[in-house]
């Protein structure tokens, strides 16, 4: 194992189990399968540095038929930006053959089901694989605490459902579902440094860079027309 077990004496056990058991799919900067490396040496901000890892991630976008977006604050538990506030769901594809299929994207859109339902407890049946929107790729890098951080090659994946929530309290503190005046306003608080919110930095480049104009394409029903799937966006 790469890093001696005492450093990580005071992470949690859920979260430890998922550093070493998650496989992660290694991509080039043009998205190409380069290999595979566990979520724990991913996050490793030396690793990242030194070997230069980038990995596959996503990112959902959850709005209901009002077309408020649905948010979670991580718990407190999380290793990697514990405590904040961003998008509905998170999370890697892993390296395994449901998860590597490229075709319509579908081995992002299988994770995407899966942790909606392992962090939000969304039922697979309320979101269909066929109903994530791929909008985009951006690529970023950004610390959390200490030794950890993201390097990642993330898919934007948006969905307009109505589902049944029960969050997981080993993922997620609370959510909340907003509109945009709403998000407009725990913006101004998180710049102000106001109630100690934070939004994930992945969060905030797609807030910063995207998501007002495609938050109207959810409105109008014409989301296809934001589709950009040749672009990366580096960021
Ligand atoms: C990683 O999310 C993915 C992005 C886009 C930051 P995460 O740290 O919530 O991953 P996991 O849920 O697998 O711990
Ligand atoms: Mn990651």
């Amino acid at each position: 194992m790469a890093a001696a077990v005492g450093d990580d004496a005071g992470m949690d056990a859920v979260q430890k189990r998922l550093m070493f058991e998650d496989e992660c799919i290694l991509v080039d900067e043009q998205d190409n399968v380069v290999g595979h490396e566990s979520k724990y040496n991913c996050h490793l901000m030396e690793k990242i540095e030194s070997e230069n890892l980038l990995h596959r991630a996503f990112s959902v976008f959850l709005f209901n038929s009002k077309y408020e977006l649905l948010l979670q604050q991580r718990s407190a538990t999380k290793v990697t930006f514990p405590l904040v506030w961003t998008n509905t769901c998170c999370s890697h594809p892993l390296y395994r053959e449901s998860e590597l299929i490229q075709d319509d994207y579908l081995g992002v859109r299988n994770a995407a089901q899966r942790k909606l339902l392992d962090e939000l407890g969304i039922p697979a049946e309320d979101v269909p694989v066929d109903q994530f929107t791929p909008l985009g790729r951006m690529l970023y890098k950004a610390p959390s605490d200490g030794k950890w951080g993201e390097h990642e090659l993330d898919y934007l994946l948006f969905i307009v459902r109505d589902v049944k929530v029960q969050p997981n309290p080993d993922e997620v503190a609370d959510v909340k579902y907003v509109n945009r005046e709403e998000l407009k306003e725990l913006i101004r608080k998180s710049d102000a440094g106001e109630d100690g919110l934070k939004l994930s930095p992945w969060f905030r480049l797609v807030v910063d860079n995207f998501l007002m104009a495609w938050w109207d394409h959810v409105e109008k029903g014409t989301l296809s027309e934001a589709v950009d799937m040749k672009t990366i966006h580096k960021l």
